[in-house]
């Protein structure tokens, strides 16, 4: 099992170029940045809503939503991964609410392109898990995560805690960011000292049907394991799309998946 790396580890593995390796790798040579530029210009959609800066909590589910999906996890229901059930489900969670804040974030169309459903016992805590340690997401620059906590914070003591841009940014700069997955620790609060980096971690501390809506580029994060009974979440990462997502997952198929987008985990 991983231990948390000591300071002097942590700093011989800092990797300066990391995060502009991952910008090159997803946004130039795959094409996003000027893939989602695409999205932009064929969007017919506007929003007047205040742009979203990256990252918020919104109240979305009422209790009956967070009760029938909680069972749908407990009882690992095989409709989870029907494409219908999958549309339905997505239909009822992207409330025209959060579809504004959305649009108004890729200023585009989006897809979602997985969904996982977690129930995360106190019992199971395991030290390697990677996301529950600071870590920014990889992937292309503009994309977004849901998180719909199921459950409350409150209830299960799991959480997600967040830090803000510019110590987001700082720790990018310093090489912390996308260093090596096995060099991720869960505390970071000497690394910033040391380097006069400012140390703000927040707890998003959801309440049940609330979701966490947060660009996992920009703002470093990391899950805090429940303590007192299990958390029920279901995460969906979106990115820009052509298409409105009904008509992107009705008609093109998903990769990794031989039936339809989005792919679908339980966990
Ligand atoms: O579980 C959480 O609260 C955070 C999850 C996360 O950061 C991830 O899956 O990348
Ligand atoms: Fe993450």
């Amino acid at each position: 099992m991983l231990t948390n790396p000591s300071l002097p580890k942590l700093i011989a593995n800092l990797s300066k170029n990391a995060y502009v390796d991952i910008y090159k790798e997803f946004d130039v040579y795959n094409g996003y940045r000027e893939y989602s530029i695409r999205c932009q210009d064929l969007c017919e959609r506007y929003t007047d809503i205040e742009t979203f800066n990256g990252q918020g909590v919104f109240p979305i589910l009422n209790s009956e939503q967070c009760r029938f999906l909680r069972e749908l996890i407990d009882t690992k229901d095989e409709r989870l991964y029907e494409h219908k059930f999958k549309v339905e489900i997505l239909d009822s969670v992207i409330a025209p609410k959060i579809d504004e804040i959305i649009l108004s974030y890729f200023e585009s169309e989006y897809i979602p392109c997985w969904m996982k459903y977690y129930k995360n016992n106190p019992e199971d805590l395991d030290d390697s898990q990677v996301s529950f340690k600071w870590h920014c997401d990889g992937g292309p620059e503009k994309h977004l995560k849901i998180l719909f906590y199921l459950n409350s914070a409150e209830e299960s003591g799991g959480d997600t805690v967040l830090m803000n841009r510019r110590t987001t940014f700082l720790l990018k700069e310093l090489g912390y960011l996308y260093c090596n997955i096995n060099n991720r620790t869960s505390d970071l609060s000497e690394l910033c000292k040391l380097y006069n980096i400012p140390h703000n971690p927040i707890a998003a501390s959801c309440k049940e049907g609330e979701a966490l809506i947060f660009a996992p580029m920009s703002y470093i994060h990391k899950g805090f394991w429940p303590t007192k009974g299990p958390r029920y979440l279901l995460q969906i990462c979106l990115i820009p799309s052509t298409l409105p997502w009904r008509d992107a997952c009705i008609k093109h198929k998903a990769p990794l998946d031989q039936t339809s987008w989005p792919n679908v985990t339980v966990t």
